[in-house]
C-alpha cells in the first residue's frame, strides 16, 4: 500500500503539480515537516518562517490572523519558500458554495489563489465547494485538501461525514491531493477491489512532543504516533515550535530541527517496516 512507498516513489504517480511538487520536496530536504505560524506580527511571521525554513516541506499560514497586512509580506514570503525550497498552504478553511468560495479564493484583500500552492476546505456544502475552488485552483496548479477530520476534542468530522469526504475527493481527485485528517484515508468508503492505487495525502495537526493538548479542545499526538502508527505523512507543528517567545530564534530553529527529526524516523521505520 502506499504508505510503506518513499515519499519520492509517491510523488511519480501523482498527476497533480501540488502534490507532486510536495512529495518531492520531503524526499530531497528529507523533511514531513509543515510549520503553521500563527502569529499577529509580520516581523515574527517572517523571522520565525526565515528560521524554520531549512527544516520544512511546507510553511503553514494563517494569513487573516496578521495585523497590518499589505502586500509586501506576500513578496516577502515567496522569496523565502524560494530560498528554503517549500511550499506554502494557507489553512483557509473554505465552507460556502461554491460561488462564494471561488470569490474568496482568487480575489478580495489576499487573493490566496495566486500564491498558496495547497489550501483547505470543509466538505460540508458537498461537492459543489469543490467544483468552485477548482475553477479557480485548478488552472493554477493548485492542490485542494477536504478536512476530513479535526484534532480537536468532540469534533463532528467522523463516521459518515469523514466517508463521504473521502468518496468526494474520489471524484475530483485531479484537484484534490488529500486531507486534514488523523489517520489514512486510501479506501474508505470505497467498494471492495474500487480505489486499489488511490495515495491521498494525508497531513496531520494535532502534534506535540511536551503537551497532551491546550485549554480550548486541541488534542496532541506525538509525531511517532501520527506518522508511524496512523500512516499520516505530514505532522503540522504551531505552539510546539514557536513556543511562547517569538524572540528566541534559536529556540525556534532548534525545536524545528527536533520535530524534523522525529517525523522523518517515525517515517524511515514505516516505509522499513
Ligand atoms: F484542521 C485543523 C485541525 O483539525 N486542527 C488544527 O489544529 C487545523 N488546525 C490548525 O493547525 C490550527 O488552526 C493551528 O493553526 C494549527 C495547530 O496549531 P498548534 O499550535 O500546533 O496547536
Amino acid at each position: 500500500t502506499a504508505y510503506k512507498r518513499s515519499y519520492g516513489d509517491r510523488a511519480k504517480a501523482q498527476s497533480n503539480p501540488a502534490a507532486r511538487a510536495l512529495l518531492e520536496t520531503m524526499e530531497r530536504k528529507k523533511t514531513n515537516l509543515c510549520v503553521s505560524v500563527d502569529t499577529v506580527k509580520p516581523a515574527d511571521f517572517l523571522a520565525i518562517i526565515d528560521a524554520v525554513g531549512p527544516y520544512i516541506c511546507l510553511i503553514k499560514t494563517h494569513i487573516d490572523i496578521l495585523e497590518d497586512f499589505e502586500w509586501s509580506i506576500i513578496e516577502r514570503l515567496e522569496e523565502l519558500a524560494k530560498k528554503h525550497d517549500f511550499l506554502i498552504f494557507e489553512d483557509r478553511k473554505f465552507a460556502d458554495i461554491g460561488n462564494t468560495v471561488a470569490m474568496q479564493y482568487a480575489a478580495g484583500v489576499y487573493k490566496i489563489a495566486s500564491w498558496a500552492h495547497i489550501t483547505n476546505a470543509h466538505p460540508v456544502p458537498g461537492p459543489s465547494i469543490v467544483k468552485g475552488l477548482s475553477s479557480i485552483g485548478f488552472p493554477l496548479q493548485r492542490g485542494l485538501l477536504l478536512l476530513a477530520e479535526m484534532s480537536t476534542a468532540g469534533a463532528l468530522t467522523k463516521g459518515t461525514y469523514t466517508e463521504e469526504a473521502v468518496q468526494m475527493a474520489r471524484v475530483h481527485n485531479d484537484f484534490v491531493i488529500g486531507f486534514i485528517a488523523q489517520r489514512r484515508m486510501n479506501g474508505i468508503g470505497a467498494a471492495p477491489g474500487e480505489a486499489q492505487d488511490e495515495d491521498f495525502i494525508i497531513l496531520t495537526p494535532g502534534v506535540g512532543l511536551e503537551a497532551k493538548g491546550d485549554a480550548m479542545g486541541q488534542q496532541y499526538r506525538t509525531p511517532r504516533e501520527v506518522v508511524l502508527e496512523s500512516g499520516c505523512d505530514v505532522i503540522i507543528v504551531g505552539r510546539g515550535v514557536y513556543g511562547k517567545d517569538l524572540s528566541d530564534i534559536d529556540g525556534i530553529r532548534a525545536r524545528a530541527e527536533r520535530y524534523r527529526g522525529e517525523g522523518w524516523s517515525a517515517y524511515l521505520e514505516r516505509i522499513a517496516s
